[in-house]
């Protein structure tokens, strides 16, 4: 089954499109997992089995597992989702960007040694960057278009030939990169009228959407903006304000069971205005 199929047949069995997030700060950990070796794992493990059934889709920010020389406890991560819920697709989070025969390795990195069913990549570099993980015809390549932070406009809002840059990307992605079908595109929940411009171009390619939650974006405009036809067309991402939900006042509440509530909040969010 390819990456699009998948995540087609998990919005609908999910009745969900809330991808969550997996960004582990260990230094937002609960106690009992402070110092253990295998925390990364365990911490990821626990917010999974409590959001499994509400989520369309999982995303593991690599740079939260490399910076600590934790790549074994992502891989243990994505098989650990692969075996238990494989109808959910994993995006690996690594914004890839580089010549072709590099772009080849990362492609194995996150297809192989991970096994991820889509992998996040940076346009910057054209074509021929982006091209090795499209050579993986059932997997996914999620082209960043239009970022969710602040910076993003210094280049993505560049007017080039009367249009801002991050139209171009979207209309080269949708109508020359996209020959197998299994392209997505980025675009922040923090730029509403952008996820339109884009929704308008691309027709009902998926659009990971992160940017709701910790950095603020309006839930309402975003799925007003961003869905198709028939409701779906996103994967809205959010991480830290599930991963992180329990505060210091719900003293007796678990971790995990805190990210269950704010997870089912969020989607039940989003579907209210799914129409
Ligand atoms: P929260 O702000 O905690 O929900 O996390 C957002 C996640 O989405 C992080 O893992 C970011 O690296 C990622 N992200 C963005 O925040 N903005 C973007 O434009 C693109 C991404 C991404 O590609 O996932």
């Amino acid at each position: 089954m390819t990456f699009i199929d998948k995540l087609a047949a998990a919005w609908k069995a999910s009745n969900s499109l809330l991808c969550v997030g997996l960004d582990p700060d260990i230094a937002r950990f609960p106690a009992h997992l402070q110092g253990q070796p295998d925390a990364i794992f365990r911490f990821c493990k626990s917010i999974i089995d409590a959001t499994a059934d509400i989520a369309c889709a999982f995303k593991p920010q690599i740079a939260y597992f490399a910076a600590l020389r934790a790549e074994d406890q992502l891989e243990a991560i994505c098989r650990y989702l692969r075996e238990t819920y494989p109808a959910l697709p994993v995006v690996l989070d690594a914004k890839r960007g580089d010549i072709g025969a590099t772009a080849e390795q990362y492609a194995r990195e996150a297809f192989e040694r991970y096994g991820a069913d889509a992998v996040t990549v940076n346009p910057y570099m054209g074509f021929d960057s982006v091209a090795p993980y499209l050579e993986w015809k059932d997997r996914g390549a999620i082209v960043l278009c239009r970022t969710s932070n602040p910076g993003g406009s210094d280049l993505q809002f560049l007017n080039v030939e009367g249009k801002p840059l991050y139209q171009h990307v979207a209309r080269l992605v949708a109508e020359k990169w996209n020959t197998n079908g299994q392209c997505g595109l980025v675009v922040g929940a923090t730029f509403p009228a952008e996820i339109a411009q884009v929704r308008a171009i691309v027709g009902d390619m998926p659009l990971l959407i992160p940017g709701i939650g910790a950095q603020g974006g309006d839930v309402q405009a975003t799925v007003a903006a961003g869905r198709t036809a028939n409701g779906s067309g996103m994967m809205i991402n959010s991480s830290r304000a599930i991963l992180y939900a329990k505060t210091d006042e719900q003293k007796g509440e678990d971790f995990a069971a805190a990210a269950r509530r704010a997870a089912i909040e969020t989607r039940d969010a989003i579907n209210r205005f799914r129409g």
